[in-house]
């Protein structure tokens, strides 16, 4: 199942001029879904990997963004539901926090406050959480009288996250225990979701910056990332090859494109990590939380190669290269491990399954 990000931010803050920016060179879903587009990683390793073994195809691992249209404020129940839905399928969000001036595309509040329109969309977040809580007390008070201990301890929770969500909070900082981890398992939080803040700046404006730190200032309090995103300048960027693009982003000091860095933090946030596999008929990366052991990273492959796991035959990226890039010298050298179903597989593994159905 592929990772989505969807990109959040109040209206005017550049979502969709970012997004296309993000996306341009990426496919996209159909039309009803020009909205969603998925992203190929980039990662080296990979060309490095299917020159060495002759792969017919790389296949990179993915991560899917999701824009999600402005409603307004007119909009019909069913518009509605349809973005509730992408939200809540979401395994992260993008918080786009507009810093830059535009005369032509004023805010709607009038004014830039990058804290007050995290607020705002935070709020927003947290009325829907305070709502399901709502329901869920109304749903359990019942069953909770009438003596069912899971009953007790889910209205006890609720009751706790009412409070929480009353002081306008958003879940994410609410420290859960195991236990109530699992007690809200089944339920649909949008206020609980990691957020990643980009915010949107005018290149070569101290005003952007300015407000970019107060950003800053917000994510390390919240213990999450914010990066800084030219979102006009990458828009135009999208058009030029890598190389300009570079050159381009360089001149203003910064080495790696808005992307590049938009996946390297989602990476640290969500705690995944990449995993290879190649062949002749493929190199390809693999997307995996980190802890992950052997079995239930080849489940990724196919859910075969976990239900029939016997080993994982395992090198390093960095030892395949200090080794000429060649299979056999690794072996010589011992440097190829055969591992059980107890192996942690760390960043770079370059994986052959070995399993049996
Ligand atoms: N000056 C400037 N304008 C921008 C930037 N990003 C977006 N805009 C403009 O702001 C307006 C709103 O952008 P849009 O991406 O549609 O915002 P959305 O409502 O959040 O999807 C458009 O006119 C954009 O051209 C930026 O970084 N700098
Ligand atoms: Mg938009």
């Amino acid at each position: 199942m592929a990772l989505l990000a969807s990109i959040i931010g109040v209206s005017q803050s550049g979502k969709t001029t970012i997004f296309k920016a993000l996306t341009s060179t990426s496919e996209k879903k159909e039309s009803k879904h020009q909205n969603i587009s998925t992203i190929p990683i980039p990662d080296d390793r990979l060309n490095d990997l299917a020159k060495a073994f002759s792969s017919k195809k790389i296949t990179p691992a993915t991560l899917e963004f999701v824009d999600l249209p402005a409603l307004k404020k007119d909009a019909t129940a069913e518009e509605i539901s349809d973005v509730l839905s992408q939200v809540k399928k979401a395994d992260l969000f993008v918080h786009i926090v507009r810093c830059f001036e535009n005369e032509f595309a004023p805010h709607p509040d009038g004014s830039l406050d990058p804290i007050r329109d995290i607020n705002n969309l935070d709020f927003e977040l947290i009325f829907a959480d305070l709502n399901s809580v709502e329901k869920r007390i109304e749903r359990t008070s019942k069953l909770a009288k009438s003596g069912d201990e899971k009953a007790k301890a889910v209205l006890n929770l609720m009751q706790k996250l009412k409070i929480f969500l009353e002081s306008e909070k958003p879940l994410r900082l609410y420290q859960f225990t195991e236990e109530e981890k699992q007690l809200i398992m089944e339920m649909e939080f949008l206020s609980d979701k990691p957020v990643i803040y980009v915010g949107n700046l005018n290149e070569d404006s101290e005003k952007s910056l300015k407000l970019f730190e107060e950003v800053e200032k917000k994510a390390k309090e919240e213990n999450t990332f914010a990066i800084k995103i030219f979102g006009k300048v990458e828009a135009e960027l999208s058009e030029l090859s890598d190389d300009e693009k570079k050159e381009f982003l360089s001149s203003y000091g910064l080495e790696k494109s808005g992307l590049e860095r938009l996946l390297k933090v989602t990476f640290d946030k969500l705690d995944l990590m990449t995993f290879l596999t190649a062949g002749e008929k493929e190199s390809r990366a693999w997307t995996i939380k980190k802890g992950t052991k052997a079995p239930q990273a080849g489940g990724k492959i196919h859910s075969d190669i976990e239900r029939g796991f016997i080993r994982v035959e395992v090198y390093s990226y960095e030892d395949w290269v200090k080794c000429d890039r060649d299979e056999k010298k690794v072996k010589e050298k011992g440097l190829l491990r055969v591992e059980g179903r107890n192996y942690t597989i760390r960043e770079g593994d370059i994986c052959l399954f070995r399993f049996n159905v």
